[in-house]
């Protein structure tokens, strides 16, 4: 970029005490910084002073706009709706193609690696991303047998960020793509944007004279499956549903085939997978707004920050609140976003994808002149609705399933977490997306009619927070996709019984008759290989959790997050890597 253009930004200010190398830098940054956003740097410093003018002013965006309970649907598991969705959902897998925003940097977790790293839980030791390829490739296999297409590939595109980019593409690298083909993920980087000093736009600068930026959202991903062509290629080759989901989520993939099976059934341009949401929590709320002046009304996404003032100014003087049920009345949205490919590809095409932002600075004066520290345009993806605002015949609706089968993050370090138990009665933290884990599993097993312990399971702490023990099960995607296939897996299910300090981790195509467990048992059928469960009873000293020190260095950082480390003191393994099948007869 050359000098006239930098003063035409008014952004001169950057180049007063730089000369030489450090200014060629400086313009070589700010022509990447140009090309990267859509309309470039003056649409970028345009878009800056317009935002910070209504933000100085305290507009409020929803200004006008009335809030209301939107209206979707409700699936409640171990029901004939929910199997029935299940089963349409699955028809639909094979024609979908699956989005991983895992841009974000996690510093709230004050974890060092990129989170889809973390192990899910410490039993299997399996990584975020593995568990997700894993579920994308045991759903390819069974739409591929349903469809007779050997060579259907169910694509991922995973949008990575500047600060994890290279440890994703590393990640990847080392486990051969966790098993996916070549091309069948693509990588989408985005990039970051200036940081913002004042209300006129100007661009904070590091020490170096280089412009500081920051991220600007995971909204980018819209516009990034559009400037990559992702999308093209996408409904070239048939994609009919496009599924986000984000980084920490480990048992999100238990609900997306009911919730794709929504999508299908109403036809969905959108569909949010929500959560019942307690007030105050950190997830936003799918709000139906109304305008009574323009007639315009809008589902979507009102985000944590935004739903209290919103509701104390319009329908509810009391704010973000709980109904009698003990719950927000608006549905929690989890960010797990289901589209129709036709219409969001014609989106795109027109637009862009470019989703409209918002700015959050925090003022260091009254008169909202100064900021207490450089800011940046946001956009976030679950705004996508606001793109089909003049769409009369969008159809934007909401899936709403029990927590216990979709929801989980990891976010927060154990001392912030502690405080958001308490606050929120969700801590999100390692310890308690992986303890969800093992109860997602209990609860598949106890619905399949196994004897397992569902309720009343006694807790332990790690750091603090409550760790139930009951038994440690791991039900991996190749074991099962539904809650009718796993189902299936057990011929007599009221002849398994799985004691609570158990561990269990089920890995393949395996038949269970008679199990009594009362340890540690891994069963794992490598693809091709099957394994039958005729008799088996299992007694051995099997796998436990003891606490680790936080603060012990020597201890791995993923344990260190925890609080506890797994002590294996005696465990049984049945393997068969071979196809064939093996049998199981031991009393
Ligand atoms: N992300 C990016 N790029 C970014 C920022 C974030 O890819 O620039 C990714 C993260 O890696 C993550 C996802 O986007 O996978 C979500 O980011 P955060 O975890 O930081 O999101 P928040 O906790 O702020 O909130 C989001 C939604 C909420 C609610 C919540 C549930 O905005 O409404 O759904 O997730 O976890």
């Amino acid at each position: 970029m050359d000098v006239e253009r930098v003063d035409e930004l008014g952004q001169g200010h950057l180049l007063e005490e730089f000369e030489g190398e450090a200014r060629e830098a400086l313009l070589e940054q700010l022509a990447q910084l140009d090309k990267q956003y859509p309309g470039g740097l003056e649409a970028y410093v345009d878009n800056a002073q317009t935002l910070l003018a209504a933000s100085k002013a305290g507009d409020n965006p929803y200004d006008g706009y009335v809030p209301a309970v939107p209206l979707g649907e409700r699936l409640q598991t171990a029901t004939s709706q929910f199997d029935e969705c299940e089963e349409l959902g699955m028809k639909n897998v094979g024609k979908t193609g699956f989005v991983l925003v895992a841009g974000g940097l996690g510093e709230r977790l004050g974890y060092n690696g990129i989170k889809v790293a973390l192990p899910h839980e410490i039993i299997t030791g399996k990584c975020f991303l593995e568990v997700y390829c894993a579920s994308i490739l045991a759903l390819q296999e069974r739409a591929r047998s349903l469809s007779g297409d050997s060579s259907l590939e169910i694509p991922l595109a995973i949008m990575t960020s500047g600060d994890t980019h290279e440890k994703t593409v590393e990640l990847l690298h080392k486990h051969g793509n966790f098993g996916m083909a070549a091309g069948q993920i693509t990588l989408m980087k985005q990039e970051k944007v200036p940081a913002i000093v004042d209300n006129e736009g100007h661009f904070a600068q590091e020490d170096d004279g280089l412009v500081a930026t920051k991220p600007h959202g995971h909204g980018d991903v819209h516009s990034l499956l559009h400037s990559t062509g992702t999308l093209d290629d996408w409904k070239e080759r048939g994609i009919e549903w496009v599924v986000f989901f984000q980084d920490t989520n480990g048992i999100v993939f238990r609900a997306l085939p009911s919730a794709i099976g929504v999508s299908a059934m109403h036809n969905f341009d959108v569909n949010s997978l929500t959560v019942p949401r307690r007030p105050g929590e950190a997830v936003g709320g799918i709000c139906q707004l109304d305008n009574e002046e323009t007639g315009k009304s809008l589902t979507i996404n009102v985000e944590y920050n935004q739903l209290d003032p919103l509701l104390r100014a319009t329908t509810s003087p009391e704010g973000d609140v709980a109904d009698e049920t003990g719950y927000s009345p608006y549905p929690g949205n989890i960010n797990v976003l289901i589209f129709r490919c036709e219409s969001y590809h014609r989106v795109l095409s027109e637009t862009g994808g470019a989703i409209p932002e918002f700015v959050n600075p925090k003022y260091a004066d009254e008169e909202k002149t100064k900021f207490k520290k450089p800011t940046r345009l946001e956009c976030m993806m679950q705004d996508y609705p606001k793109l089909l605002a003049d769409d009369p015949d969008a159809k934007v609706g909401f899936t709403q399933m029990e927590r216990s089968i979709c929801f989980s993050a990891v976010k927060n370090n154990p001392a912030d977490a502690l405080g958001k138990l308490k606050s929120s009665g969700f801590a999100e933290s390692a310890s308690s997306g992986e303890s969800d884990v093992y109860a997602v599993g209990r609860l598949l097993l106890a619905m399949a009619g196994v004897q397992i312990k569902t309720a009343d399971i006694p807790s332990t702490t790690f750091l603090g927070l409550p760790f139930p023990l009951g038994a440690k099960v791991v039900l991996c995607p190749s074991f099962g996709t539904t809650v009718k296939e796993i189902r299936e897996r057990f011929v007599s299910p009221e002849n398994v019984k799985i004691s609570e300090r158990s561990s269990l981790v089920l890995d393949g195509d395996i038949f269970i008759e008679n199990l009594d467990l009362d340890g540690d048992l891994r069963v794992i059928a490598a693809p091709g290989a099957k394994i039958h469960i005729k008799n088996l009873t299992v007694r051995n000293e099997g796998v436990t959790f003891t606490e680790v020190d936080a603060d012990d260095m020597s201890v791995d950082e993923i344990y260190r997050i925890r609080g506890y480390v797994k002590e294996e003191s005696e465990t049984m393994v049945i393997q068969q890597s071979e196809p064939g099948e093996t049998v199981i007869d031991r009393k």
